[in-house]
């Protein structure tokens, strides 16, 4: 089966509202409509910046998504610093990373906590972006294909094919995240085919071979194109790259 392929920018806590109207707006001036046909294309800016970034992409009436980079589960409620399901979709995300590494390592987010992130963004109708990925010393140690499967049950623990479908999976290595050093193609693709095949042990085949697997970490213009040729990496969870314009859409090009 074919994916369609999903290139996604994490902004992480980066550009203040007039920084990323300004990025939004160069995104958009350089996307080639024919390009946003063939690859879906999303930006995820900080919470302050998903609103006029919105505005930007719809006056422009330009084919980009919008996505939040974090959530809280409960619908609303005495949970201060805390962002809803409700008011990000009411801005008009399609998207919702969790479970990043940065948000795991340096917030404290459990395997528990994307799990109740990830099924309650799926049951308001926004695709969760569930983000899995090892250490260092967990590849070294030889156990990341069991390390990483295993965060994939527990995200998906409690929901069926149906829920697991509207799901987005991306492979961050920990190694690999604001260090400049990439997986190899056949590194990311051996990982990210682990994964696809224990979505199929917990749903079927059919939902396997819909999920979009998507690859993350120091992904850019330059080694884009041999991690989105391997057959089960269905686009790139962008950081760095996803705040240069050209280098973004250069990705996108390289996805078609
Ligand atoms: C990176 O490329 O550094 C990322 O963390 C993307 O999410």
């Amino acid at each position: 089966m074919t994916r369609k392929k999903l290139i996604a920018g994490n902004w992480k806590m980066n550009e203040t509202i007039p920084e990323a109207v300004v990025l939004a707006q160069e995104i958009s001036n350089l996307a080639d409509p024919a390009a946003l046909d063939a690859v879906d294309v999303a930006v995820c800016p900080p919470f302050v910046d998903l609103k006029p970034v919105k505005t930007v992409l719809e006056f422009d009436r330009v084919n980009i998504a919008l996505g939040a980079q974090n959530v809280y589960w409960e619908p609303a409620g005495a949970f201060t610093g805390e962002i809803s399901i409700p008011m990000i979709k009411e801005i008009g995300c399609t998207y919702c990373i969790v479970g990043h590494s940065e948000r795991r390592n340096l917030f404290g987010e459990t395997n528990e906590g994307v799990n109740l992130k990830a099924r309650a963004l799926i049951e308001a109708g926004i695709a969760p972006i569930v983000c899995v990925g090892e250490s260092l010393s967990v590849r070294d140690e030889g156990v990341y294909l069991d390390f990483v499967t295993s965060q994939v049950r527990a995200a998906f623990a409690g929901m069926d094919a149906e829920d697991a479908v509207r799901a987005v999976v991306a492979y961050e290595p920990v190694w690999a995240i604001g260090t400049g050093r990439t997986a190899t193609p056949e590194q990311a693709e051996e990982v990210c085919a682990a994964i696809r095949a224990t979505l199929a042990e917990l749903f079927g085949d059919d939902v396997a071979q819909q999920v979009r697997v998507l690859y993350g970490g120091s992904m850019n213009e330059g080694n884009a194109a041999l991690l989105l040729v391997q057959p089960d990496i269905d686009g790139g969870l962008i950081g760095g790259a996803a705040l240069k314009a050209v280098s973004f859409i250069e990705i996108v090009k390289a996805a078609r």
